[in-house]
């Protein structure tokens, strides 16, 4: 069940700066509009769906066919991927936390005039079907002329468990044929697009056709240039080990994707995925960080 706006609001909303409305589909979502920047986050998958520092054209992608709607997945902005990256037989793609209610822990300013957004989630009967762990999870987001974006994962069992993650973020770009992606030379990835061939990255990526790779090993920042906007997108990152990067190109079809909406957008995901994996024994925590600036 939706929480009611009104309680949301009462308890949370920074006036001028931070409040709940009914969004698309009646989903709740957060409105963060200050003198630094504005953002949108659905409370369901705590999903982030638009950011733009003030002066700046919109920075994260959002598809005009994503679809709103309790359980669905959204096309764009940034799902969170746990406690799964990925295909999982029989079960939801990515995990299930990116289609869950999570719950508003606390919204406050900081001293700069950013807005700090803290988002719960714990197991319950329904996760537990999915995957028999016990666990706290909170993503931290930080809005202001740069995102921070922070997801702490807790073991709150008696058990250990093993977990790939990612904060899956779809960027805007102008054209994607005249955008590359620099910070992973050398690296080696898993080539979905190759039925996941080993590959190794020699000098930046660029974009020609469907692009679907799991960067291994690297905890570097990347820069996504766009040279039409002249304009370069950082994503740094801690608690990473793995870097994604995702362009489905023209004849992949999705029902929550436009035709030729590929040109526009890019995904440079913030992850442990492949090979890299998290243990977290009981009472253990993992801290995954992007931070995305322009
Ligand atoms: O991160 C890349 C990827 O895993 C692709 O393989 C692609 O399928 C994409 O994510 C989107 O997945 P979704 O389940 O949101 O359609």
């Amino acid at each position: 069940m939706n929480p009611s706006l009104d309680m949301l609001n009462r308890q949370f909303a920074l006036p001028g700066a931070l409040h709940f409305v009914n969004g698309s589909g009646d989903l709740p979502v957060v409105e963060i509009q200050t003198p630094l920047a504005s953002a949108r986050v659905a409370l369901q998958g705590a999903h982030l769906l638009a950011w733009q520092p003030a002066g700046a054209t919109p920075v994260i992608w959002l598809s005009q066919a994503a679809m709103f709607a309790p359980g669905t997945p959204v096309r764009g902005g940034v799902p969170v991927c746990w406690p799964w990256f990925g295909a999982r037989d029989g079960l939801p793609a990515h995990g299930f936390v990116r289609t869950r209610m999570w719950q508003v822990r606390a919204a406050s300013t900081d001293e700069t005039g950013q807005v700090v957004l803290r988002l719960g989630l714990q197991d319950d009967a329904d996760t537990r079907a999915l995957w028999d762990h016990a666990f706290d999870l909170e993503l931290v987001l930080t809005v202001g002329t740069t995102l921070g974006m922070t997801l702490i994962s807790r073991n709150t069992g008696d058990q250990p468990f093993t977990l790939t993650d990612a904060l899956h973020t779809y960027f805007c770009v102008a054209d994607i044929e005249r955008t590359t992606v620099q910070g992973l030379d050398g690296c080696d990835y898993l080539d979905k697009v190759q039925n996941f061939a080993w590959a190794r990255q020699s000098g930046p990526v660029e974009f020609a056709d469907e692009t679907d790779r799991i960067y291994v090993d690297t905890t570097a920042d990347c820069l996504i240039e766009d040279q039409v906007q002249r304009r370069s997108i950082r994503v740094s990152k801690r608690g990473s080990s793995s870097t994604v990067v995702w362009n489905p190109w023209r004849d992949k079809v999705f029902a929550d994707m436009a035709a030729g909406e590929y040109q526009q957008m890019l995904c440079v995901e913030t992850c442990n995925a492949g090979p890299d994996q998290v243990n977290l024994t009981p009472g253990q925590s993992h801290v995954l960080t992007a931070h995305i600036s322009l």
